[in-house]
């Protein structure tokens, strides 16, 4: 064999297998806690196909729904591990892994849906981003996620007082707990799937969540009164293990976060309309839902939430202060 024609062989050799190691399809697997018929299951379905188009078809996503990859806590660890590499997540149980995040699951904190997410899209929300990233998981769209309520079984709510005495399920953050415990209550963690039957059995004797969720995993039919408390406005995210992301090249990086951000804007379409369908269906199958006339009382009796957590974590109150100050 002459020396040119074995130079175009092997140059070809390797253009060959340079092809093949760029062709090379990743799959991923997503985690998603909801079922069919939310709106972050039909944003993470969205997500997946926007990934496959825009990446023709290099990055694929399959997204496991019903939490059957795991409890939240334990998927959060499994994506820092990049055992699981993308999936939509509550900031609240993000809280005791980054710091930053906990700033979302302080009572009260924002005053409004619009004003969370101007927060989020300024300085402070750059840090939280900066902090998850840190961690393994980053953050690439935002998802809505309304205001979370307490609901249960014996009567509405309307002040501190009528949370005292009772056990009230939460989101697994030390947050939650003092939340609750502060109004005299008795905060208790428990995993999403656990509550529908801890409430039917009255393990516990109430829980918190937005209207979407509270209606799509059937807790109205086992807690008759929803108090529009909107004491937590926590966003989620469309995170992906970070290195996972980083290892992309910078083509398919811009694709899969043009995704995420159209699967956002989605979301959050779907999120208005069906944050009015889930209140008017938990009313018409019974359930009670009572506007609060004045909350001050339950933003009072957070101050010494705020208190223990800043005198805990100094290094957050320039945070809450650049969230709080953010108009
Ligand atoms: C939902 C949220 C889930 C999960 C759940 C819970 O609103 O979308 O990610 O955090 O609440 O209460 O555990």
């Amino acid at each position: 064999m002459n020396h040119s024609l074995l130079k175009t062989l092997l140059g070809s050799a390797t253009a060959l297998a340079f092809v093949a190691t760029s062709a090379v399809a990743e799959d991923w697997r997503a985690w998603n806690i909801h079922t069919d018929g939310h709106p972050n299951t039909a944003a993470m379905d969205r997500f997946a196909e926007l990934v496959a188009e825009k990446t023709g078809g290099e990055i694929t996503v399959e997204v496991f729904h019903g939490g059957v990859l795991g409890s939240q806590p334990d998927a959060l660890e499994q994506v820092q591990l990049g055992a699981i590499d993308v999936g939509n997540f509550n900031l609240g149980p993000i809280g005791p892994i980054v710091q930053e995040a906990n700033l979302v699951s302080l009572p009260f904190i924002f005053r409004d849906v619009d004003h969370m997410f101007r927060v989020m899209a300024g300085p402070a929300g750059d840090r939280v981003s900066a902090g998850m990233a840190e961690a393994g998981i980053m953050p690439i769209g935002w998802f809505d996620a309304g205001a979370r309520s307490f609901y249960n079984n014996t009567g509405p709510i309307n002040s501190p007082d009528d949370v005292a005495g009772m056990k009230i399920r939460v989101m697994n953050n030390d947050l939650f707990t003092g939340m609750v415990n502060a109004m005299g209550g008795n905060g208790t963690p428990m995993a999403f799937a656990e509550v529908y039957q801890s409430l039917s059995t009255g393990v516990v004797d109430g829980a918190e969540n937005n209207l979407p969720s509270f209606q799509s995993v059937g807790h109205f039919e086992v807690a008759g009164f929803y108090s529009l408390s909107e004491h937590l406005i926590i966003p989620e995210c469309i995170c992906v293990n970070t290195s996972q992301f980083e290892g992309l090249s910078a083509d398919m990086q811009a694709a899969v976060v043009a995704a995420a951000e159209e699967a956002s804007v989605f979301q959050r379409e779907l999120w208005a309309e069906q944050t009015q369908a889930s209140r008017e269906a938990v009313e018409a199958a019974g359930v009670q839902i009572n506007e609060i006339a004045d909350k001050t009382p339950f933003q009072d009796a957070m101050a010494p939430v705020y208190a223990d957590y800043l005198a805990a974590n100094p290094a957050m109150t320039e945070l809450v202060e650049l969230a709080q100050s953010t108009e």
